[in-house]
């Protein structure tokens, strides 16, 4: 019952009462992992569905993922102790020159509300610190985002510069922002595009199963 009312709460974005819900669970016994398994996870996979159908816009999201954040306030020193294996591993940022961090954040929250695990190398990110990252956090993927057809060229910059540090092929590299498309990830070896920040969860989990 808990757990379908915090489900319901995530949705609506009801920071408060999801905090409340949340130590309520634990208080009653409930596994950090199920929280996130059984509601913040299939809450989020809702709100990005009411997100691709146009049911939710961005203010609803981004309320929906700060109730979610909430919970995982609470969650996250828990799972720590559980041990709990993670989707996968994804650094995102925005590339050189670029200081646009709105999407790149929406993209984040859903990520974490998907149960991956997320670096955020924030904005104007060089394809030097991309590579440096690449080399000391081992990610599954990484995500760039770019808003200006100026920063696009960034993108093919970070994927030549990990080329040349000889660790493309260790990572996956997905791409979006509102000038990118499929064809231009093609046209710069990506490995995945999406248009908007649910379907950038859809496409990670592809990527990587
Ligand atoms: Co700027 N800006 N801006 N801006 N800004 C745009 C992008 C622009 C289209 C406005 C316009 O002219 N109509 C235009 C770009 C034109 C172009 O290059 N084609 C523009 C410009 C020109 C500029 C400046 C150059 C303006 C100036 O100073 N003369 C300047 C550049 C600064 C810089 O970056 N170096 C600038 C500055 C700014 C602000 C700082 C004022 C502010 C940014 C604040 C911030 O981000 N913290 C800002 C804003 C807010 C915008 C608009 C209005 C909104 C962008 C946004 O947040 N959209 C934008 C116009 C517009 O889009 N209507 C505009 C909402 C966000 C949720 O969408 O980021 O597309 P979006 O993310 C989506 C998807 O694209 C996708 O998922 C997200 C959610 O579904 N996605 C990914 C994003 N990243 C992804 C990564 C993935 C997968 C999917 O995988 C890794």
């Amino acid at each position: 019952m808990t757990f379908e009312k915090l489900k319901e709460s995530v949705i609506k974005g009801q920071a408060a009462e999801v905090e409340k819900l949340t130590k309520e669970a634990i208080a009653g016994g409930a596994k950090a992992q199920d929280i996130l398994k059984n509601t913040l996870i299939p809450a989020m996979g809702i709100v990005g569905e009411k997100m691709k159908n146009n049911e939710f816009f961005i203010p609803e999201v981004l309320i929906a993922a700060r109730a979610m954040k909430s919970a995982m306030v609470i969650l996250k020193p828990l799972l720590a102790d559980e041990d709990v294996e993670s989707e996968g591993k994804v650094l995102l940022g925005t590339v050189k020159g670029d200081l646009h961090d709105i999407g790149k954040n929406l993209v984040m929250m859903m990520f974490e509300g998907a149960g991956f695990k997320v670096v955020d190398l924030g904005i104007d990110v060089t394809p030097e610190k991309f590579v440096n990252a690449v080399k000391s956090e081992n990610p599954d993927i990484i995500g760039m985002s770019a808003l200006l057809t100026t920063t696009m060229p960034s993108i093919k910059q970070t994927i030549d510069a990990l080329k040349e540090a000889g660790i493309r092929n260790k990572v996956k590299v997905m791409v979006g922002g509102a000038p990118i498309t499929q064809d231009y990830a093609n046209e710069v070896g990506a490995d995945g595009y999406a248009s908007d920040a649910p379907s950038a969860v859809d496409r990670a989990k592809q990527l990587l199963h």
